[in-house]
């Protein structure tokens, strides 16, 4: 068993080095990000400052990429983003336990090692904060493999009741919250109706690109919901209670919480929605030069739905299709480039993705008219000078 998790750990390592290991060419998947070849050079956007750059991830705080350096397929683990609203709090390893409560046939406890036995199930998923944006150059993003039990056998064996509606997540985490004029402490939490919940693609997440979860990413237990922005990635993970009525915590009801202007019927109104499912989005992150040939990056993220094409603009010129990278898979992010044979001068450069079903990634112009800070998702035009 330890030694199946060192050689995980050392194929999942060896595939984020792929692209400056010289020999290993004829196994590597189709394409793949390199890191900066020899005689590669990276070429500063003239919209980012050049010395926007930002320290290691650090005890307590918040980290985020620089995504100009996006290079490999998974994000190392040490530059993941980090976002947490209530510290980081040291779970006892040892004696962890993971509650199931409520509206189950059984309600019972796991330890670590009891989750360890059962069947352990891993997946590609990438994320944002819901509050990522353009004036972090969409920095509060990552995409790593993570493995684990299906939160459904979780639920399978406890059996969920008949009336159970709404499934919560608490994380061990606790802040105080002030809710009119009375303090209250209250756990980071957040929830799933019973009938996303039993996706079979959802994670009670032990690993993380082969680790054990490093404590900043929620060691040692993580809901991981692909598919969702990172608010429903519940770190530090302590008990799941199964309800027969909506959970309106904070970071259900009244955080993250997206407050924009839509048409119900034929009145125009304001209307909230919890932040969930990851909007369909696109952006340009890097341009690489190697001789006299360009090479721009960018990701996609979205809630799963199939693709249909991702597209670049350069200046007033047409549309043209870019190549998506062959290890995407449905929940991880979707890194794609294109080589562009640049002239001089200062250039404006434009991604825009559509899915299967024909939605297409909106303008910053043809958003929906929007107070909240959270789901960012326009085009994103970029500027540069060659
Ligand atoms: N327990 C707990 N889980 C949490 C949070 C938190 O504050 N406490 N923050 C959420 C938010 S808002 C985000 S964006 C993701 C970030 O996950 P990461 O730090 O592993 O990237 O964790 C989510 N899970
Ligand atoms: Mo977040």
């Amino acid at each position: 068993m330890e030694d199946e998790k060192i050689d995980r750990r050392t194929a999942i390592r060896k595939t984020m080095n792929a692209g400056l290991a010289a020999g290993a060419v004829a196994s590597m998947p189709q394409w793949v990000i390199p890191a900066l070849a020899q005689g590669e050079t990276l070429v500063p956007f003239s919209d980012m400052p050049e010395d926007f750059s930002r320290g290691p991830a650090l005890p307590g705080g918040t980290h985020f990429l620089d995504t100009r350096q996006i290079s490999d397929f998974y994000t190392d683990n040490r530059d993941f983003y980090v976002v947490q609203h209530y510290g980081q709090p040291e779970v006892d390893v040892d004696n962890y336990r993971l509650k199931v409560t409520g509206l189950v046939d059984n309600e019972r406890e796991f330890s670590l090692a009891e989750l360890r036995n059962m069947s352990q199930f891993d997946i590609d998923v990438g994320f944002e904060c819901g509050g990522n944006r353009s004036s972090l150059y969409d920095g509060l993003i990552g995409n790593a493999n993570w493995r684990g039990v299906r939160l459904r056998d979780i639920l399978n064996a406890v059996g969920v009741k008949p009336e159970g509606e709404e499934v919560v997540f608490f994380g061990a985490d606790i802040g105080s919250e002030e809710i009119r004029d009375t303090e209250v402490e209250q756990s980071f939490a957040r929830s799933l109706p019973v009938a996303d919940a039993i996706r079979d693609v959802n994670l009670v997440a032990l690993e993380m690109n082969g680790e054990g979860l490093p404590l900043f990413h929620g060691r040692p237990v993580r809901l991981v919901v692909p598919g969702y922005y990172g608010v429903a990635n519940v770190k530090w993970l302590t008990q799941i209670h199964v309800q027969d009525r909506r959970y309106m915590g904070r970071f259900m009801g009244r955080d993250y919480v997206t407050l924009k202007r839509e048409m119900i019927g034929d009145e125009e109104r304001w209307v909230e929605n919890s932040v969930t499912k990851i909007q369909l989005k696109s952006s340009i992150v890097r341009v690489t030069r190697m001789g006299n040939q360009h090479k721009i990056t960018g990701f996609v993220l979205n809630d799963g739905t199939p693709l249909r094409s991702v597209e670049i603009k350069i200046d007033n010129g047409p549309w043209q299709e870019a190549d998506l990278d062959s290890r995407a898979t449905q929940y991880s992010w979707k890194l794609f480039t294109m080589d562009w044979n640049a002239s001089s001068g200062e250039h404006t450069l434009v991604s825009r993705v559509t899915d299967a079903d024909g939605n297409v990634q909106l303008t910053e112009d043809q958003m929906p008219e929007k107070v909240s800070r959270w789901e960012n998702y326009a085009q994103f035009p970029r500027t540069i000078t060659i």
